[in-house]
């Protein structure tokens, strides 16, 4: 038995044996459940609340001497008093069962009966409800799958334990995923919930969004949920909540737990290993999912909360972006360089600059007149234009000269404050309201202003910050939230950056159509994402585009993210591929980083790596803060404007693999960046790596993250490599059969990407834009075959833009077979018109350990290259269509 089930053990034998008296002894360390988290704990205290004191063996818990993470002192004793199970009921779901409190917590306003819903939903998927049986409390409004019908092969068991708490045990492996009986100290109160559970392992990921590790630090560390404007650093909240983590398992199975709340939040982790919930509202609404591997977790999550939108194609192009362009011809002057250097670019945006007084729906009257022709340009050369709007209306214009206000006024829309008047705080514009994405009117304002402002400026996309909601003053600006009130100041304070819940956003007290601020605050920016898909929808009657800043568990079916200030700085390189993948891991595969960095100047040479980095981000755009020196990439030398297109040229040449992920995610749920064991979960070695990523099932990305560097450190998981095209004489392909590291030669100009032997990979030939892409694809198909001589792959494509081509039929589907010397190209599904625009343009078989003497297409002889090195062979054919079925032979 490994040491961890050992001490488990202990402490079930520990729980039995107690029937009277304070159990404070036997409690090892690690499995301390904190009985005192706020900031002033003494031993008085935490006897008053029923716990046992005694320092730890390590040192101190001691805020004021800055140790924040630490075992606690004041800890709860086996034998702590809490609710008692009563006798379950089966019900048409699963069952449900009473919990009942007979003894009050230290907490005001215990809530003594509970019921607890267990709803077997999928033989994968578990839904647990703890909630008052008496008394209908604030539950999070987004759409759940409904319920159907009990599972009938369950892979899951739910046992209730003798008195209190319950456990969820895998089948097959017996592993427990979830157990409620480690922590005595289970506390369900009106404005305070705790519930703690073990964990399989240490290996622990998601509960976003942090700055963190990719595999979470299990030392004590706090993760605190509330969305805030606060530039990415370690240990503090962040613009979005996604209370969501995957678990690996002694044996690589991989699990996730969900817990569907929008309160305030603190989850902590500790050694045991163990987590430990505390949120100050709602109900415990978790989700367990089983999976197989991690990335069927991901999927049963999608299944939940929503599968994520489908892009146009425009936007898996390059875009580019500042604060400060300060003027059209400021704007314009950057994408004429960007052509000039010949560099893709597909999507032009503005900041708030364009506005008049940072205002909403403005256009600067003399810098930005002339916006309407600048999209028009644009539009002209094949680019799209994306704006920024602030939730946030300026509420001090002068009566009749603002309409966005005065019709927000009219239409009621406007959050209110406790006395019911309208709630103002303070952004760029000034005074500002703040609109109730939840009122029944809220559509209708923001679709009548959004409409208006785009018959002038002729916008594809929105770009949607300061949604959680940011406010420059904490509260109201005239008397912040003075008002002592349990909302505003709730018995319990989550670790929440500047130590209130009012900290630079509206008073929790404000009143929204869904409820109190208190309980919908982190709901904003979905809440306002959710609008404004609808809204694009309408106005411009193709697939909306939105990168909003704050998001929430199914934001990802409206939106995608950027991953808000990072600096200009080699460390926030890392930091992006762990945001990176942690949205995907939420569900939200659009996202990228401010490429060469947001806050401070950036070098060139850093600029010039992270453009071959921001390349891969399945969102890739460069973006800059008012004031810091250009970083788009033609603005640096000669060498390193090659280096970024070609990047850029790699990126577009495999947009047709990408937009099949995007497209596989939409409809069945998936991943565009992945971590490294998402696809190799029984290799441990993987587990940590966070400095590579996958891009698919197909592609490992292994940038340089470090200053002056010209060779990287690589993992490759078991299988086989091949180095990406660009060396095609070059490096043979690697064949592993464990994890291994390799340090690859990474010059200046070069990122380096790799191919997994077994896909078939299918790119065009790429342009400036996408536009220009699809006039007349030419595709070549990457076949990189296994050590087995066998390759697989599809493709998916549409027009790019029109809304529900999969759902109306109107797309094509491809696939791809290798083996024994041939390839196969099938047509599964030719309902997309311009598929017969799309000819075969080469192939690049890669793996071809002898050089073959005759290569044909459909029967008709092809020219051929072979490289003994590489294993390449490098066909060119007489033009085929793409839409028709292939067969190509090499002996
Ligand atoms: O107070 O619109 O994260 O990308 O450039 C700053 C100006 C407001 C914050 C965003 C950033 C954007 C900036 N905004």
């Amino acid at each position: 038995m490994d040491p961890i089930s050992v001490k488990r053990m202990l402490l079930w034998f520990c729980i039995i044996a107690s029937t009277h008296g304070k159990q404070c002894g036997q409690v090892d360390d690690n499995y301390r459940f904190d009985c005192h988290p706020e900031l002033d704990a003494s031993q008085q205290k935490c006897e008053a609340r029923g716990c046992c004191w005694a320092p730890g063996k390590s040192p101190a818990r001691d805020h004021a001497v800055g140790v924040e993470f630490d075992v606690p002192y004041c800890y709860y004793p086996l034998d702590y008093p809490g609710y008692v199970n009563g006798v379950p009921t089966p019900t048409e779901y699963g069952f449900t069962v009473n919990l009942t409190r007979t003894t009050k917590s230290y907490h005001p306003k215990d809530v003594m009966n509970l019921k607890m819903d267990v709803l077997y939903e999928t033989d994968s998927r578990l839904h647990i409800k703890i909630y008052d049986a008496d008394r209908r409390r604030f539950e999070v409004p987004i759409q759940t799958p409904p319920f159907t019908s009990k599972a009938g092969n369950p892979t899951y068991d739910v046992q209730l334990a003798p008195t209190s708490g319950f456990t969820v045990t895998r089948k097959t492996s017996k592993e427990v995923v979830f157990n409620t009986t480690i922590n005595p100290g289970f506390i369900f109160c009106d404005q305070f919930i705790q519930i703690s559970s073990s964990l399989s392992s240490s290996y622990i990921y998601g509960l976003g969004e942090h700055r963190s590790s990719l595999a979470l630090p299990i030392d004590w560390r706090r993760f605190t949920f509330w969305a805030r404007d606060q530039s990415p650093s370690p240990n503090i909240n962040l613009y979005g909540v996604h209370p969501l983590y995957y678990n690996l398992e002694p044996n690589g199975d991989t699990h996730g737990v969900f817990l569907l709340n929008s309160n305030a939040m603190d989850a902590i982790l500790q050694p045991a290993p163990a987590i430990t919930y505390r949120t100050i509202g709602g109900i415990l609404d978790f989700y367990i999912f089983l999976g197989h591997d991690p990335i069927d977790v991901v999927k049963q999550y999608q299944d939940v909360v929503g599968k994520p939108f489908m892009p146009p194609l425009w936007a898996l192009g390059f875009h580019l972006c500042r604060w400060g362009y300060n003027s059209v011809n400021g704007t314009m002057a950057v994408v004429e360089r960007m052509r000039e250097a010949s560099i893709p670019q597909d999507v032009q945006w503005n900041d708030i600059d364009y506005m008049e007084g940072e205002k909403d729906f403005t256009l600067n009257p003399t810098t930005y007149k002339n916006l309407t022709k600048l999209v028009a340009d644009l539009h002209a050369s094949g680019l799209h234009y994306v704006p920024i709007f602030y939730p946030a209306i300026s509420s001090s214009q002068s009566p009749g000269s603002y309409p966005p206000y005065d019709t927000g006024v009219t239409d009621n829309i406007f959050t209110k404050a406790d006395d019911g008047s309208i709630f103002i705080g303070k952004v760029w514009p000034g005074d500002a309201a703040y609109p109730d994405w939840f009122h029944p009117n809220a559509t209708r304002w923001w679709q009548t202003l959004a409409r208006k402002f785009h018959n002038a400026v002729d916008f594809d996309g929105m770009w949607l910050d300061m949604n959680e909601p940011s406010n420059f003053v904490d509260g109201r600006l005239q008397g912040g939230c003075l008002n002592n009130n349990t909302y505003d100041n709730p018995p319990y304070v989550p670790g929440v950056g500047g130590n209130s819940l009012y900290s630079k956003t509206l008073c929790p007290s404000a009143r929204q159509h869904a409820g109190l601020h208190y309980d919908v605050h982190s709901l904003y920016g979905l809440s306002e994402v959710r609008i404004s898909y609808t809204t694009l929808t309408n106005i411009r009657k193709k697939r909306p585009f939105i990168i909003s800043r704050s998001t929430f568990p199914s934001s990802g079916r409206y939106a995608g993210h950027w991953l808000g200030d990072n600096v200009s700085e080699w460390p926030e390189m890392h930091a992006s591929i762990i945001g990176i993948l942690n949205f995907n891991m939420f569900g939200m595969p659009m996202v990228g980083a401010d490429i060469c960095g947001f806050g401070g100047n950036t070098t060139e040479e850093l600029c010039t790596r992270w453009m071959q980095l921001g390349a891969f981000y399945p969102f890739s755009r460069n973006h800059n803060s008012l004031g810091m020196v250009d970083q788009d990439p033609a603005v640096f030398s000669k060498a390193s404007q090659d280096s970024s297109r070609d990047a850029l040229l790699n990126r577009y040449s495999i947009i047709p693999f990408l937009y099949t992920w995007f497209q596989m995610g939409n409809a069945n749920g998936s991943m565009m960046a992945r971590p490294l064991f998402f696809d190799f979960p029984y290799e441990p070695a993987l587990y940590d790596i966070d400095t590579q990523f996958m891009l698919g099932e197909e592609l490992l990305v292994s940038p340089v993250l470090t200053e002056g560097a010209t060779t990287v450190n690589a993992t490759f998981p078991p299988g086989r490599w091949y180095s990406n095209g660009a060396t095609i004489t070059g490096e043979p392909p690697m064949t592993f059969t464990k994890t291994t590291s390799v340090v690859l030669d990474a010059p200046l100009n070069k990122i380096n990407l790799h191919f997994r032997g077994g896909f078939v990979v299918p790119t065009m030939i790429p342009q400036q834009t996408t536009t220009k892409m699809v006039e007349n694809p030419l595709m070549i198909l990457l076949v990189c075959l296994d050590v087995d001589g066998t390759a697989k792959g599809h493709m998916y494509w549409d027009d790019g833009e029109s809304i529900g081509s999969f759902e109306n039929g109107h797309y094509t589907w491809w696939s791809f077979s290798a083996k024994n010397n041939e390839m196969m190209s099938t047509i599964d599904h030719d309902g997309f018109e311009g598929s017969s625009k799309m000819s075969f343009f080469g192939f690049l078989v890669e793996g071809v350990s002898t050089k073959p003497t005759q290569v044909t297409a459909n029967g008709q002889t092809c020219q051929f290259e072979y490289f003994q090195t590489s294993q390449i062979l490098d066909i060119t054919c007489p033009k085929m269509p793409f839409n028709k079925p292939m067969t190509l032979k090499w002996s």
